[in-house]
């Protein structure tokens, strides 16, 4: 399956929109992968199922078509109010935005052919989730990081083919993953949104 792919809506909302439904279900994916690496990561696993059910909640309370419409949503109760909320869906995508970047630079290592994927995963943690968790997340994390498999048996279980096939998979993958980072970086940068606590 394809998962990272199903993300982005590269090129097909016009203006630079992320769908919440592609976003969702592209998340769904990526956790039932990582629910399948094993109960090692099931503390970070957990943390995300919570995230995307929270998302899913709003989008059918309100019926939220994209990020977008969620952000100009929870502004209009004023940034104030916004930041008050430990439940808005705005903090919310922000720390799945901040894992996104995770992804986008785990897969960039794993395509690049470093054998090591737990020298990966924590390189990649660390110049993007580490600086938003406190010490003891990390810890936690960078022991989890060390079950992962290897490279060859990570791309066997993408399940897309062949090694080589899995590789042009995520040279396809990719770019709409950094499609959907920055235009939501953007679009938090914009509102001032980026250190939501
Ligand atoms: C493959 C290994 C997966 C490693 C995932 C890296 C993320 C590590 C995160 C560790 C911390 C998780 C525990 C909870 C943290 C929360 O405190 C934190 C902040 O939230 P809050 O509400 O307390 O302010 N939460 C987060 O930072 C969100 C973390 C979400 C992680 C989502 C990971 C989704 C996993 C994907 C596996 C993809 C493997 C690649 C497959 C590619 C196939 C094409």
């Amino acid at each position: 399956m394809t998962y990272a792919k199903r993300i982005g809506p590269r090129g097909a909302a016009g203006g630079g929109e992320v769908l919440l439904e592609p976003y969702l279900s592209g998340w769904r994916g990526l956790i039932r992968f990582l629910q399948s690496l094993g109960a090692v990561f099931s503390f970070i696993s957990k943390d995300a199922v919570a995230k995307v059910a929270l998302l899913e909640g709003h989008q059918q309370q309100h019926g939220f078509v994209s990020l977008q419409s969620l952000v100009q949503h929870e502004l209009a109760a004023g940034p104030a109010a916004l930041r008050a909320r430990s439940d808005s869906g705005c903090r919310t995508v922000l720390r799945l935005h901040r894992a996104l970047r995770w992804l986008q630079l785990f897969l960039e290592g794993l395509r690049s052919g470093e054998p090591r994927t737990s020298v990966l995963c924590t390189d990649a943690y660390n110049a993007s989730l580490a600086q938003h968790h406190p010490w003891v997340v990390r810890k936690a994390a960078t022991v989890a990081f060390c079950a992962l498999p290897s490279r060859d048996a990570f791309l066997e279980i993408m399940n897309v083919g062949s090694q080589e096939e899995a590789v042009a998979m995520l040279g396809e993958a990719i770019p709409y993953i950094g499609d959907v980072y920055s235009i939501t970086q953007e679009l938090f940068t914009q509102h001032k949104l980026l250190d939501l606590p």
